[in-house]
């Protein structure tokens, strides 16, 4: 399988680390966001609406969203479990992922696609043609990260992941929420919040954090 990918996005990280978690490797293709390597035909015959991760099975199946791709590896590599266990957990697990993305990635999305000069006409990622950035988001985005890293702290006070005891496709979305929003979204996790740092430590000396 081959996964179309771009280091410089917190969306096909998370799906590095994914694998990477699993020992999974694939075959991989850079495209350059910024310089419109996924609006190109060649990609966009492959992703019609232009966005990364995409993953390509062997067969020729194209499966996108990261979530979706993640799901596709978690049934096909089941261990170790990332998206929970039994039916409960699993429930957990994802409504816990979805607060990640909710309050947290698409805060820093904001945050940083309305302030970067390179996206001014790009507001919208993909092929969706022109589409001007709102500078107002930018202010609305970091109030919502505000919020993320605020609620994250207060409940790592109690558990040690972001779904409880084992670490799950939760943390990964948060770890890449808050390493994208401290570099390019400019709305870096505050110091003062103890229980956030010492979780953030811990999944960052992770060895699937480098991927
Ligand atoms: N909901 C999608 C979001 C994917 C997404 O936003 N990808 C960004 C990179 S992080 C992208 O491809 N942007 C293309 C662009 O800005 O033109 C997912 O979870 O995969």
């Amino acid at each position: 399988m081959k996964l179309y990918d771009s280091k410089m996005a917190p969306n096909p990280r998370r799906v590095r680390i994914f694998m990477a978690e699993k020992g999974i490797d694939c075959e991989n293709e850079q495209l350059d966001i910024v310089k419109g390597e996924n609006l190109r035909e060649e990609f966009l015959a492959i992703n019609p609406r232009g966005m990364l991760p995409t993953l390509v099975l062997d067969d020729g199946t194209v499966i996108d969203e990261t979530v979706a791709i993640c799901r596709y590896i978690e049934e096909t590599n089941p261990e170790p479990a990332l998206m929970g266990t039994d039916a409960v957990n699993k429930a957990h697990v994802e409504a816990r992922q979805r607060h990640m993305e909710w309050d947290g990635l698409l805060g820093a999305m904001d945050a940083f696609r309305n302030a970067f000069p390179g996206f001014k006409e790009r507001g919208l990622g993909g092929s969706v043609g022109t589409v001007n950035a709102i500078p107002e988001l930018v202010d609305r985005g970091k109030a919502s990260l505000n919020r993320f890293y605020n609620n994250l702290d207060a409940a790592l006070a109690s558990q040690k992941y972001i779904a409880g005891d084992d670490f799950t496709i939760a943390d990964i979305t948060a770890l890449c929420t808050i390493d994208f929003a401290s570099g390019a979204a400019r709305a870096p996790m505050p110091e003062n919040l103890s229980n956030l740092k010492r979780w953030y430590q811990e999944v960052s000396d992770r060895p699937s954090a480098k991927a």
